[in-house]
C-alpha cells in the first residue's frame, strides 16, 4: 500500500473516488479485509456528503452530454467498456474474489464475463429501442424514451461488480449519467471498472463512483434534489431508509431485496435433478438473495430426497475460493458469520434438527447446514439467512405446497421440480416469485424481467423494463392542424 495505491492479488488499485473524470481522496479511510484470511486489502476513501454532493454535481454537468451523444454513439462507448472488462478480465476476477471471497473458477468463467456481457447487450438493446406512433382521431402520439438524468446505484458485496453493472449499463445507456456507491466491503473491483471506463473513453462525469460506509454517506446521495433515480440491492432495512429519505424528492427507486425462496420437490420430479438443484443453494456460500432456502419435499420422497441430498452435499469441498476444486468459499464478515451462527443456534434452540452442519468451522467458515423439524413461523423459515443454510419442510399435496412456499413476506424467486407439465403450470400460476424457475436453476437472460413482490421488492430490471425504470417515457400528441402550410 503506497499513498491511494494499493496491490490486491498483484493488481495495483486506485483506492480514492472516481468524480468527474478524476481521482478524488477523503479526509478518513476505512479498512477493507479480504474474507479469505482477514487480511487487509487496502486503506479506502471514507466518503462524505461533501464527496457525493460533489459526484452528483459532477454527474448533472455530464448529464446534457451525454443524453445528446448519439446513440451509436453511446453504444460504441460501452462496447469499448465491455472490451475493457475483457482485456481486464483475469485482474477483476483475482480481485473480486480477494474482497469478496466467492469462487475464481465462477468469476473467470461465469462472472466476469456476463460483466462484459451487461454492457453490450444493453449496447445493443439501445439501438433496437424504437418510437411508437399511433393515431387518434387523426392526431399522431408519438413515444419517447427519454433519458431521465443523475442517476444514484447503491450495490451490495455478494456479486459486487456484476449487481453494479447491470444496473450502470442500461443507466448509461438510456442516456442517464451515474453515481455508483459500492458496498463498502467490496470497493474495489468498482474502483478498477472506472480505470477501464476512462480508458474507453467514456466522458468524465458519466460514470462517478463514491467509496463510503451506506449509513454515512448513503443519504447525501438519495436525498438529492438533482438525482432523478435509484437503484438498489441490498437489505430490507436499508431499503425503507432509502425510501424515506428519496421520500423528500419523490425520487423514483427500484429496490432489490432479499429473499425466502422456496424449491418445490413432487414426488413426479427427477430425485437426481432435483437434489442437483437443492445443493445448487449453498452456491457463493448461500449469499445470493435468489437462493431457494426452503426446500418444501412432498413426503412419499421426502426420506429419500434427504438421503441423496445428505451424500451429495457430503461431497462438497469447502476452502480457498482460489483454488479449483473449492465449491463454497467463505462468509463475507465476521458480522455475517455471527449472524447465519444467531440464527441456526436459535432454530436448533426450537426444537430444529440438523441433519448435516449446524455450526462454525475455522476461519470464516460456516459448514453447510440443512435443518429439518421446523415450523412454517419459525423464524428460520420466514427470515433470509444469508449464508449455506437449508431447510426442509414435507407437504402432502399441492395446494399445501402452494400455501407454504407463498407464507413468507418474500416473493423473489420459486424452483419447481416436477415430471408434470400440468402440474408445473397449476402451480407456476399459484406462485408469488418474480421469477420461476421449472426443473432448472439460475438460468437469466437479461432480457427477462427480474425483480420481486412483496418485501423482495419494488420495480423490475432487465431488457426494457430496465429503459422503462432509467427513462422517463414521454407521449408527444400532435394534431393535424395548425400548421403555417395548412
Ligand atoms: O446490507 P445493506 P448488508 C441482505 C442479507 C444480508 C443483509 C445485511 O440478508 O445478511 O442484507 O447485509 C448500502 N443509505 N442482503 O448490511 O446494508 C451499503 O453501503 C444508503 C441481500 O451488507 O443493505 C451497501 O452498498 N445506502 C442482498 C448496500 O447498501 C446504504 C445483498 C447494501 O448494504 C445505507 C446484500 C444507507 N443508510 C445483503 N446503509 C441481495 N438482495 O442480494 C447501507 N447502505
Amino acid at each position: 500500500m503506497t499513498g491511494h495505491l494499493t496491490t490486491v492479488a498483484g493488481v495495483a488499485v486506485d483506492t480514492r473516488h472516481w468524480i468527474g473524470g478524476e481521482r478524488v481522496a477523503s479526509a478518513a479511510t476505512f479498512t477493507d479485509h479480504s474474507p479469505i484470511d482477514g487480511g487487509v486489502l487496502g486503506e479506502i476513501a471514507r466518503g462524505t456528503a461533501a464527496e457525493a454532493h460533489a459526484a452528483v454535481a459532477a454527474a448533472k454537468a455530464a448529464f446534457p452530454g451525454w443524453a445528446a451523444t448519439p446513440r451509436a454513439e453511446r453504444a460504441r462507448l460501452l462496447h469499448a467498456v465491455a472490451d475493457g472488462v475483457e482485456r481486464r478480465l483475469e485482474d477483476l476476477a483475482v480481485v473480486e474474489t480477494a474482497d469478496n471471497g466467492a469462487l475464481l473458477r465462477s468469476h473467470r468463467r461465469g462472472v466476469m464475463p456476463r460483466v462484459a456481457h451487461n454492457f453490450r447487450f444493453f449496447a445493443d438493446w439501445l439501438l433496437t429501442l424504437d418510437h411508437e406512433d399511433f393515431d387518434t382521431r387523426g392526431h399522431t402520439n408519438h413515444v419517447s424514451w427519454d433519458p431521465a438524468g443523475p442517476c444514484v446505484l447503491i450495490t451490495p458485496w455478494n456479486a459486487p461488480l456484476m449487481l453494479a453493472t447491470w444496473k450502470i449499463a442500461p443507466a448509461l445507456a438510456a442516456g442517464n449519467t451515474v453515481v455508483l456507491k459500492p458496498a463498502e466491503w467490496t470497493p474495489m473491483t468498482a474502483s478498477l471498472l472506472a480505470d477501464i471506463a476512462a480508458e474507453a473513453g467514456l466522458p468524465a462525469g458519466v460514470l462517478n463512483v463514491v467509496q463510503g460506509l451506506g449509513p454515512e454517506i448513503g443519504d447525501a446521495l438519495t436525498s438529492h434534489p438533482d438525482v432523478r433515480r435509484i437503484s438498489f440491492t441490498g437489505s430490507v432495512p436499508t431499503a425503507r431508509h432509502i425510501a424515506a429519505s428519496a421520500a423528500a424528492n419523490l425520487t423514483p427507486l427500484s429496490l432489490e431485496l432479499g429473499g425466502k425462496s422456496p424449491l418445490l420437490v413432487f414426488a413426479d420430479a427427477d430425485l437426481d435433478l432435483a437434489v442437483e438443484l437443492a445443493v445448487e443453494q449453498y452456491d457463493n456460500a448461500g449469499q445470493v438473495c435468489l437462493a431457494a432456502t426452503r426446500l418444501l419435499v412432498e413426503e412419499s420422497v421426502a426420506e429419500e430426497f434427504t438421503r441423496r441430498f445428505v451424500e451429495r452435499a457430503g461431497q462438497l469441498k469447502q476452502g480457498d475460493p482460489r483454488e479449483l476444486p473449492t465449491d463454497l468459499g467463505p462468509n463475507i464478515h465476521e458480522r455475517q458469520l455471527e449472524k447465519i451462527d444467531g440464527f441456526v443456534q436459535r432454530a436448533i434452540g426450537a426444537g430444529a434438527r440438523a441433519v448435516i452442519g449446524g455450526e462454525r468451522l475455522a476461519g470464516r467458515f460456516y459448514a453447510p447446514t440443512l435443518l429439518t423439524d421446523v415450523a412454517q413461523d419459525s423464524e428460520i423459515v420466514q427470515e433470509e439467512v444469508f449464508g449455506p443454510v437449508l431447510t426442509l419442510q414435507t407437504f402432502r399435496d399441492e395446494a399445501e405446497a402452494v400455501r407454504l412456499a407463498n407464507d413468507t413476506r418474500f416473493g423473489l424467486a420459486a424452483t419447481l421440480a416436477t415430471g408434470s407439465r400440468e402440474r408445473a403450470d397449476r402451480v407456476t400460476g399459484q406462485l408469488v416469485a418474480g421469477t420461476v424457475w421449472v426443473n432448472c436453476f439460475f438460468v437469466r437472460d437479461l432480457q427477462a424481467p427480474f425483480g420481486g413482490s412483496r418485501h423482495s421488492g419494488v420495480g423490475r430490471e432487465g431488457g426494457t423494463w430496465s429503459f422503462d425504470f432509467y427513462c422517463d417515457v414521454k407521449n408527444t400528441v400532435t394534431a393535424p392542424k395548425g400548421w403555417q402550410e395548412n
